[in-house]
């Protein structure tokens, strides 16, 4: 893993050959895995996210001729150009329009234009939100130049309303919170209705233990179908329910007026993954032994798979290879329809159950995936 130092000078010197001088600073947002708590975020639920080691890099600079620029250390290295007035939803395209709508949220403070270098590695496509870690790192950076009364929490909602409006991913709150709310350590534990946070220690080498991602190498992206249709049956169920939204549905008995069995089915995914928050929560405040907590991850992976069918073939093999090997759980991460899985598993037995995920997906004609451990590190910051 790059250094903060390492990362700041290369982000820096990339913004001097592309721009010409030096970036005013140069900020970092990481990618995160979920604990527990998945698509509950839209259903005004609990979730328990941790920040990766992994960052998304943004070096800034103000520019004066009313012009945004935005260039990438991925892909093909081209600078994507346009005047500050032309920023509209889906103008620009692609993954410039992740930063350009944090841009566009600051328009008024940024008339002269700016700068922006973006340099990564979290993984893209891998359900790791690689999209929030780089909204945050711009909107830390904006911040910090041209708007210091806002909060971290402004900042979530500003990078929130980037993917919502602007890019047209109708995301939650839980990646942009997980960016800029995490604090090494620890996991974070989110109310998203109330915005309150508590930040639950996860000291798992302490405990002997490992948190291991496995990317399985296939993607997926939320501006896509399937992710939108399961937030409008979860608002669907909700409705016929007669509640403000899922979160005030106490326990599955409360599901007993819904008819219709795929919304009964989502609706059941959002209960029960709420108490599972809280139980996971509970068994960590409680200082118990975090492998515990595996039972409830592998739970909470059949319910995503029976009940919100959003996993994959190869996100249940992964889980069912892990938990046979010996891991205490594992479940699909993220949005879901593809991307990661995450491991709990003793320290001793990490390599041999990521041998044996990789020895099932060549059984099955997958790809091979890609594994690495997971300690929970520190949200957004400026590093240069
Ligand atoms: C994606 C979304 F961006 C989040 O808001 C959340 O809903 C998650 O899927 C599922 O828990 O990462």
């Amino acid at each position: 893993m790059i250094s903060d130092h390492d990362a700041a000078a290369r982000a820096t010197e990339a913004f001097r050959e592309r721009f010409g001088g030096a970036p005013e600073g140069v900020w970092a947002a990481p990618g995160r895995v979920n604990v527990i708590g998945e698509h509950t975020d839209y259903n005004d639920g609990y979730v328990l996210p941790v920040a990766l080691p992994h960052t998304t890099r943004a070096a800034v600079g103000r520019r004066t001729d009313g012009r945004l620029a935005l260039a990438s250390l991925r892909g093909d290295g081209a600078v994507v150009e346009l005047a500050m007035d032309e920023l509209a939803p889906g103008r620009p395209g692609g993954w410039a329009g992740y930063p350009a709508g944090v841009v566009e949220g600051l328009r008024e403070r940024l008339v002269g234009g700016v700068n922006v270098l973006v340099d990564t590695d979290v993984p893209v496509g891998a359900g790791l939100s690689s999209s929030a870690a780089l909204t945050c790192s711009v909107a830390l950076a904006l911040r910090d130049l041209v708007a210091p009364e806002l909060s971290r929490t402004d900042l979530v909602e500003l990078a929130r309303r980037s993917e919502n409006h602007f890019v047209g991913a109708p995301t939650g709150i839980l990646d942009q919170s997980a960016a800029l709310l995490c604090t090494a350590g620890n996991a974070l534990f989110l109310d998203t209705r109330e915005q309150r946070t508590e930040q639950v220690p996860l000291d798992l080498a302490a405990a002997g233990l490992e948190l291991l991602v496995v990317d399985t190498g296939t993607s997926h992206t939320h501006a896509d179908g399937g992710y939108g249709d399961r937030r409008r049956e979860c608002e669907q169920a909700a409705e016929r329910l007669g509640v403000p939204a899922l979160r005030d549905v106490a326990d599955v008995a409360g599901l007993a007026a819904l008819d219709d069995d795929v919304l009964l089915r989502r609706a059941r995914h959002i209960v029960t993954e709420n108490a599972r928050v809280l139980e996971v929560v509970g068994i960590l405040r409680r200082d118990a032994d975090p492998r515990s907590i595996g039972r409830v991850l592998t739970e909470g992976h059949a319910s995503l798979r029976d009940d919100f069918q959003i996993s994959t073939v190869e996100l249940d093999a992964c889980v069912d290879a892990a938990v046979e090997a010996g891991a205490h759980g594992a479940r699909m991460v993220g949005g879901g329809f593809g991307g990661s899985a995450v491991v709990l598993v003793d320290g001793d037995r990490a390599g041999a159950v990521a041998d044996a995920v990789r020895e099932r997906f060549a059984r099955a004609g997958f790809a091979p995936p890609r594994t690495f451990d997971v300690v929970p590190s520190a949200g957004a910051r400026r590093i240069a």
